[in-house]
């Protein structure tokens, strides 16, 4: 049985306190391991070290040097493919291609991405008038932001680790990472090949524990932590933003969603039918640009509910590595118990269950997993509360809708604006409708096609700022500016 300890001054330690919690598999409750339980030493062991090597080696290191290790940090990820796809099936319980095909090469791209357009980003420069005619030189320039605090989620880890780490790295910042307690391992490996390439101790520091209270918070509120990078629930991004107020620390939030899907009459029927299904459906629902709420015109709206519903009901439950299986548990019991309130709320809100609304039936040790169906409910107001809250869970609500206008109001009307997937052969529609909903990102006939270099956020409560490209730099680089006195 493994235990993960905390990564600080590239060094694997135990917490002070000697506190550990238990990982459970959500395949089957088991413990697979302990975690250490950070806390405050820990944060300022961890913050420290980020500090002295932010003043040391790192900070004085040469771009292009820094760029090729954080190269060699992307070949390191590739080399250990195996063994972070193993760990992600492990702390997740998803289906081997998800991880292996979608979540693990980003880890290495996302490394990969930052390196190369810090090289490759202009400075600005003005030529400035003065009295005495000589004139004057504006130049700006970037500057890493410090020690970088970052605080993830369990849904996708490496992903979404990494998608803040390496950008945080390749503006020559140093990090101090709190992952989910649910999945401590992939930020735990991350540490190994940190050293394996040799990246100075103190740059990657990874403080294992909870949110509130504890590691996560207290990360938030330390005076020589720089900004905060923050990708979670809007709830924690209201308490964070709080903490960091007081030490007016910059924040950049990726917070949640509940996206709108729309499909229109003129669409390819299988390919938004296969698109809905994987946004609905993928990583069993727990993905922020997930879709939640469905609108599709009348004109096709039986025959798409019954196609989603053959869908959903084709899912093959099982173990990462079984045969064919492509379905897997919710992250953990805890947020089972909210996806099934959810699922009871629906019923007691009137809605006409298509297909799912409960746990199946699975045998063995599966049974005391975190499994639920993959849900699809019709006939709820907008009001109801699984049309309107995030739920991340694998469900639905599909209505029907009429034309443009009223589908815009309808997928607007939400205090999120994460994403949106819209399903149209119309290219004249495709960009009225891209233009008109309120949200950081829209897919036309796909989903979570990923771009590195563009923009990437949320609108409204789905987040602050934008991260991708060189919008990534914004946030990660203090931009000064020199005038010189010609
Ligand atoms: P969460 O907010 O519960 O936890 C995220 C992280 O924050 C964890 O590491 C947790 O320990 C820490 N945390 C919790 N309370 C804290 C506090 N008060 N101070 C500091 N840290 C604290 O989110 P989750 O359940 O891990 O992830 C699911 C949520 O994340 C969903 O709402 C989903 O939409 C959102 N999400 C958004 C994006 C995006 O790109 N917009 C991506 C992935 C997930
Ligand atoms: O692709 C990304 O960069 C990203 N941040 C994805 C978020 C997925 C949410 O679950």
């Amino acid at each position: 049985m493994q235990t993960f300890q905390h990564f600080i001054n590239g060094q694997f330690v135990a917490s002070a306190s000697g506190k550990l919690f238990d990982k459970r598999s959500p395949l089957d409750n088991t413990r697979l391991g302990q975690v250490a339980e950070g806390g405050q030493a820990e944060v300022n062991a961890a913050v420290a070290a980020a500090q002295a090597a932010l003043h040391g080696p790192w900070g004085r290191m040469p771009t292009d040097q820094r760029v090729a290790m954080l190269h060699a940090v992307a070949d390191g990820i590739t080399r250990r493919f195996d063994d972070f796809v193993a760990a992600e099936e492990a702390d997740t319980g998803q289906p081997h291609h998800v991880i292996a095909h979608a979540f693990v090469p980003r880890g290495a791209a996302n490394f990969k991405i930052f390196a190369d357009i810090v090289k490759n980003v202009p400075a600005e420069s003005f030529v400035m008038d003065t009295p005495d005619g000589a004139g004057a030189l504006n130049y700006a320039i970037r500057r890493p932001k410090g020690v970088i605090g970052v605080i993830s989620p369990w849904n996708a880890p490496l992903l979404l680790m990494t998608w803040k780490v390496g950008p945080a790295l390749a503006c020559g910042n140093t990090v101090v990472v709190k992952p989910s307690e649910e999945t401590p391992a992939s930020a735990t490996l991350l540490g190994e090949v940190m050293n394996a390439v040799g990246v100075p101790p103190g740059v990657y520091n990874v403080v294992h524990g909870f949110g509130p209270d504890a590691a996560g918070e207290q990360l938030t509120r330390h005076d020589d932590v720089d900004a905060i990078t923050f990708t979670g629930e809007t709830r924690t991004g209201t308490a964070i933003m709080k903490a960091a107020a007081d030490g007016i620390r910059d924040v950049s939030f990726e917070l949640g969603g509940k996206n709108a899907g729309i499909v229109f009459a003129d669409c390819d029927f299988d390919a938004a039918v296969e698109g809905i299904f994987r946004s609905a459906f993928m990583n069993t629902g727990q993905v922020c640009l997930g879709t939640e709420r469905v609108y599709v015109e009348r004109p096709l709206f039986e025959r798409f509910v019954a196609a989603l519903k053959r869908r959903c009901e084709a899912v093959k439950y099982g173990r990462p590595g079984d045969a064919g299986s492509n379905y897997g548990p919710l992250i953990s019991q805890e947020h089972r118990r909210k996806v099934l309130s959810y699922y009871a709320k629906a019923v007691a809100e009137g809605a006409n269950v298509v297909t799912g609304g409960g746990v199946p039936d699975l045998p063995g040790l599966l049974a005391e997993g975190a499994w639920v169906q993959p849900t699809i409910w019709t006939g709820l107001p907008e009001t109801a509360a699984v049309v309107r809250e995030e739920i991340f869970g694998p469900c639905c609500h599909i209505r029907p809708f009429d034309s443009e206008d009223e589908v815009v109001v309808l997928a607007n009307a939400n205090r999120y604006g994460l994403s949106t997937t819209i399903w149209t052969e119309n290219l004249k529609r495709a960009h009225r409708m891209a233009a008109a909903v309120a949200v950081g990102i829209t897919w036309v006939n796909s989903w979570f096609l990923r771009d590195l270099r563009t923009p990437f956020g949320g609108s409204k409560q789905s987040g602050i700022g934008r991260e991708g490209g060189v919008h990534s730099l914004e946030f990660y680089t203090d931009l000064r500016n020199v005038c010189i006195k010609l």
